[in-house]
């Protein structure tokens, strides 16, 4: 009900913990999807439509939610994004003062966050944009490539080999889906919690490449349930990538302390610094902690 948005309102944090509230909700209404969540999509949502980040023109990122137009809403990489931000339309419906920029983010905060994830430092300030500053095909990840294309396209948006590595870590959460990139399965037995067991399997398991009709991906040998792509094996191939693999493959503390500080970037990138509306990032509480 846009109208009874009033012209003055400024949204405080407690307005953005409803917002986040209201999403860790419809997270859950997902008895007959997937696992059992959308926080694995909601997480890729956050993640599109910050990836498009460039820094040399400075164009991308998630300041204007570009997603939301065509032809970039039907980039072959969002395939099936669609889905996520249309439960995100729920949201933005019952909360019309939140930019999409923002709940697109908060969205992959509440999605990591209520997945067992670690605190991700966030903050309000993007702002919704226009088609005219969408960005153009092939600035997100190419999962049939290697080592060099990984560099290129994270380098581009500011990233080093370890952050690299430790924004990988989110594919501890969900799965491939045939008809969205053509990939299939999980990464990890548990999908819908955040763990390093991305990591520990990239090492403890024997992978082969899948025999099968459909792209080049890996599976374990021994359950032949799980995959990896070819840039998530990268990680265990390339050496510099694979100190830090090893690193998150030890210790979840020093996966998740990594991740939080990578994701918290990435979600920001394309955001002038005048635009937030507060100097240091929140930590948004979950669900359970605000019922202490
Ligand atoms: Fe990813 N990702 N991702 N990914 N991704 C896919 C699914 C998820 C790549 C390719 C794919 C990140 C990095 C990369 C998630 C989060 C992140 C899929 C399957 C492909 C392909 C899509 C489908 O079929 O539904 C490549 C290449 C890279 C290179 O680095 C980063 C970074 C993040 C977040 C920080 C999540 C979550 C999913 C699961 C989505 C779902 O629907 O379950």
């Amino acid at each position: 009900q846009a109208a009874k948005v009033k012209a003055n309102f400024v949204p405080t944090k407690e307005d953005y913990i409803k917002v986040y509230n209201r999403i860790a909700e419809i997270m859950d209404e997902a008895e007959n999807y997937d696992d059992g969540s959308y926080g694995p999509v909601l997480l890729r949502l956050g993640w599109h439509a910050s990836g498009t980040y460039d820094k040399e023109t400075k164009t991308g990122g998630s300041n204007y939610a570009t997603m939301r137009f065509e032809p970039e809403a039907l980039h072959g990489a969002n395939a099936g994004l669609n889905l996520a931000r249309n439960l995100m339309e729920k949201v933005k419906t019952e909360f019309p003062w939140i930019s999409y920029g923002d709940l697109w983010t908060l969205g992959g905060v509440a999605a990591i966050q209520e997945m067992a994830g670690p605190h991700i430092p966030w903050r309000p300030g993007r702002i919704d944009g226009f088609a005219e500053q969408a960005t153009p095909d092939g600035r997100l990840p190419d999962a049939s490539q290697g080592g060099d294309h990984l560099r290129n396209i994270f380098y581009r948006m500011g990233f080093n080999d370890q952050e690299i590595v430790a924004l990988s870590g989110a594919h501890a959460l969900g799965r491939c889906h045939r008809d969205r990139s053509g990939y299939e399965g999980p990464w990890t037995f548990s999908p819908i919690t955040l763990t390093n067991d991305y990591f520990k399997l990239l090492f403890s398991e024997k992978w082969a490449w899948k025999r099968w009709d459909g792209p080049k991906q890996l599976e374990d040998k021994k359950s032949k349930s799980l995959m990896m792509l070819p840039t998530d094996y990268v990680l265990v191939q390339d050496k510099s990538f694979k100190k830090f693999a090893k690193q998150y493959a030890d210790s979840q503390d020093v996966f998740f302390k990594d991740f939080s500080g990578a994701v918290s970037r990435l979600f920001e990138l394309g955001v002038p610094t005048e635009q937030f509306v507060t100097p240091e990032p929140w930590i948004m509480p979950t669900v359970e902690e605000q019922k202490d």
